[in-house]
C-alpha cells in the first residue's frame, strides 16, 4: 500500500474512534421532590438535550431526595457521587455558606451574567464547593410566610415555622421558634401541627397538597427563590469544548425563562385564592420595614459567615 492510502485508513480509524468515545454521559439528581414544577420542568429539558444531544452528550436523571437527601446533594456533586445536581443554595450550606446568598439577587439572571455577579459566583462556587454554576432556572418568584394562625403585625412570637437556611434569620428576627425541614417533610409537619407555618415561594404548593393544610400567605414576598444547575467542577472540566458548548447553551436557553415564571407566580396566586388561602396583608410602611428587614438580616447573616465574600456579593446582587 502507498503511504498515501496508509495515512488515508488511519485517519478514518483515528476519527472513527474519538467519535464513539465522544459521548458522555452525566448522572443527574435533584434537591427537590419529584412531584414539583421544577423537576418537571427539567425532565422536559433533559429530554430535549438528549434528542439533541446525540453522539456528544446525555443526561440521566437519577431521582429526587429518595436517591440522595435534600440536604446531602451538595456534598454529592462537591465529592462527584453524582456529576450534577438541581438544586438551591439553601440545601448546601453544609458545603459552603455563601451558597444561601444567591436568594439575595435583586436583578435578572440575564443581568447577573453580565454585571460580575455569576463571574464571582463561580468563583466562589469552584473555590470552596468544587462545583461550576451551570445555569439559575427560576427566578421572579419571590418567597412568602404562608401561615394558620392570623397575624397582625410581623410579629411570629411564640409561632412555629418550618424553615430552611433561606429564612433563617428573618424569622428568626421576628421571634419565631424555628424547626429545619426538606420539602418533602412538610406536610406531615402541618398535619400533626407540628408547625405553625412555613417559607416556600409564591408558586408551587399544591404540587404537594399544601393548600390543604394553609389558612394564610401573608405579603409581600421576599428575596427571590433561586434554584439552580451545578455541575461537579473536574466533570465539567473533563468535558471535551464540544460537550461543555453543548450543555451550556442547551443550560442558558433553559435559564432565561422569568416571563414563564413571572406569569406563572400570577398564575398560583389567584389558584391559592380560589383554594381558600386569605392573603394577610399589612399597612404599606410596615410593608416596606418587612422587606427591607428581610434583606438586613439576609445579608447580615451570610456576612457573618463569610466576611471574606459576604460584601463582595451584596455589592454585585444589589440593585443600584
Ligand atoms: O425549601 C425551601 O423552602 C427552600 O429553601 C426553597 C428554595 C428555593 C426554591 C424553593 C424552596
Amino acid at each position: 500500500m502507498k503511504t498515501t492510502a496508509i495515512a488515508a485508513l488511519l485517519a478514518t480509524a483515528l476519527a472513527a474512534v474519538p467519535a464513539a468515545a465522544q459521548e458522555t454521559t452525566l448522572r443527574l439528581v435533584s434537591a427537590f421532590p419529584e412531584n414539583s414544577i421544577y423537576v418537571k420542568r427539567l425532565e422536559n429539558w433533559i429530554e430535549k438535550l438528549n434528542a439533541e444531544g446525540k453522539g456528544v452528550l446525555q443526561i440521566t436523571f437519577i431521582g429526587g431526595p429518595k436517591a440522595i437527601p435534600t440536604f446531602e446533594v451538595g456534598k454529592s456533586v462537591q465529592g462527584g457521587v453524582v456529576d450534577m445536581a438541581m438544586s438551591t443554595g439553601a440545601f448546601y450550606t453544609n458545603v459552603f455558606p455563601e451558597s444561601d446568598a444567591l436568594k439575595l439577587t435583586q436583578m435578572p439572571v440575564a443581568e447577573q451574567r453580565t454585571n460580575g455577579a455569576l463571574a464571582l459566583v463561580n468563583k466562589i462556587w469552584g473555590e470552596k464547593g468544587n462545583m461550576f454554576y451551570l445555569a439559575r432556572i427560576v427566578e421572579n418568584q419571590p418567597f412568602h410566610l404562608y401561615i394558620n394562625k392570623q397575624i397582625a403585625t410581623p410579629d411570629l412570637k411564640g409561632l412555629k415555622i418550618r424553615i430552611t437556611p433561606v429564612y433563617r434569620d428573618f424569622f428568626g428576627s421576628m421571634g419565631a421558634t424555628l424547626m429545619q425541614t426538606a420539602p418533602g417533610e412538610v406536610y406531615t409537619a402541618l398535619e400533626r401541627g407540628v408547625v405553625d407555618g412555613y417559607g416556600w415561594p409564591v408558586g408551587g404548593i399544591f404540587d404537594f397538597n399544601w393548600q390543604e393544610k394553609t389558612k394564610f400567605r401573608v405579603d409581600p414576598g421576599f428575596y427571590d427563590a433561586e434554584v439552580s444547575l451545578i455541575v461537579n467542577l473536574k466533570k465539567w472540566q473533563s468535558l471535551t469544548a464540544k460537550q461543555r458548548e453543548l450543555l451550556q447553551r442547551q443550560a442558558l436557553n433553559f435559564e432565561g425563562r422569568n416571563d414563564f415564571w413571572k406569569a406563572y407566580a400570577q398564575e398560583e396566586v389567584k389558584r391559592q385564592a380560589a383554594a381558600g388561602i386569605q392573603t394577610i396583608r399589612f399597612d404599606e410602611a410596615t410593608s416596606r420595614k418587612y422587606v427591607q428587614q428581610a434583606y438586613e438580616t439576609g445579608w447580615a447573616g451570610i456576612i457573618k459567615l463569610s466576611p471574606q465574600y459576604g460584601p463582595q456579593m451584596q455589592k454585585v446582587f444589589t440593585k443600584k
